[in-house]
Formats: structure tokens, sequence, C-alpha cells
């Protein structure tokens, strides 16, 4: 059985995370009334990763006697000065959530919830990819600065990247079943 302050945490994490998944959409918007439809495209499998990460953690309140508890999600900005901006906001965003995969992290080890902390060391490790795969787009869109035809050459890159399997299926402790 999860413990009340965990279940709350987690509750609350999947708030976030469900907002992750709404910010990426309204950045996805972003980019296609830009008409940059490729990272449009990227934003979007961004935003489908992000649902499976929240119901990574509806799952296991849940498979733990757990009741979820759905908080009200904020508006997501809608505009951003340009596409780089738009890549940074989202680092920055990221970089929260890591301090907030750390924090529960912490209250794993605080509760001594062995499961709870299993479970989270998937996503101490897919912070670490994630904050590293939107830098690569930071960096790359530095590169381009104000070359439009180097632009929209990146453009089709982010373009390529697909979306994880929806929903994401996966065994006790975090790993993806096969
Ligand atoms: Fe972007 O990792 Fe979840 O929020």
């Amino acid at each position: 059985m999860i413990g009340q302050r965990m279940r709350e945490a987690m509750n609350e994490q999947i708030m976030h995370e469900t907002f992750s998944a709404y910010l990426y959409v309204s950045m996805s918007a972003y980019f296609h009334s830009m008409g940059l439809d490729g990272m449009a495209q990227w934003m979007k499998a961004q935003a489908q990763e992000e649902l499976g990460h929240a119901l990574r953690f509806y799952n296991h309140i849940n498979e733990r006697g757990g009741r979820i508890e759905l908080l009200a999600i904020e508006k997501p900005e809608k505009e951003w000065d340009a596409p780089l901006a738009a890549f940074e906001a989202a680092l920055k965003h990221e970089e929260f959530i890591s301090g907030r995969i750390n924090d529960l992290a912490k209250i794993a080890d605080e509760e001594n919830d062995r499961a709870a902390g299993i479970m989270l060391q998937w996503f101490v490790t897919e912070q670490v990819e994630e904050e590293d795969s939107v830098t690569k787009v930071i960096d790359m869109l530095k590169l381009v600065g104000k070359d439009g035809p180097a632009l929209l050459l990146a453009d089709r890159e982010l373009g390529q990247r697909m979306a994880a399997p929806f929903p994401p299926t996966y065994e006790f402790g975090g790993e993806e079943a096969a």
C-alpha cells in the first residue's frame, strides 16, 4: 500500500506531467503557426511521451492501492519570441521537472518506500535524456541563427522524430515490457 505522503506527491506529479504535455502541444501549435511542421511534430512526440509519464505515476499509485486524484492544469504559454526561445523554455521546464523527480526520490528515501524508489530510478535516467535531447536542439538552433534555409533543414531533421508507443506498457519498476 502506498503511503499518504507519496500518494499525494505522485498525484501532484501526474498534474505536472500532464501540464508538460499541454505545454508541448501549445509549442507544437506555435510551430505550426510559423510553418515549421517538423518542429511541431517533434513537440507532438514529446507531448505524447509526457502523457506516458503521467500514466506511469497513475499506474504506480493504482497498483499500490492508492486513489488517483487529478488536479487542475494551468493554461500554458502560447507565443515565444523565436523557435530557439521555445526550446529554451522547454529546457527550463525540463529542469523544473528534474527537480520534482529529485524531490520525489527524496520522499521515497525519507519514507523508506523502496517500491517508489525503484520506480523513480527510471525517471531519474529519463530526465537526463530529456534535458540532453532539448539541449541538442538548442545547440542546433544556435548554429542555425538567422539562416532561413538552414532553419528549414533543421525543421526537416527534427520532424523525423517518432512518438513513443502510447499508452506505454511497462512492468513494475518502470522497464518497458517486451
Ligand atoms: Fe519531460 O519528462 Fe516528463 O515531464
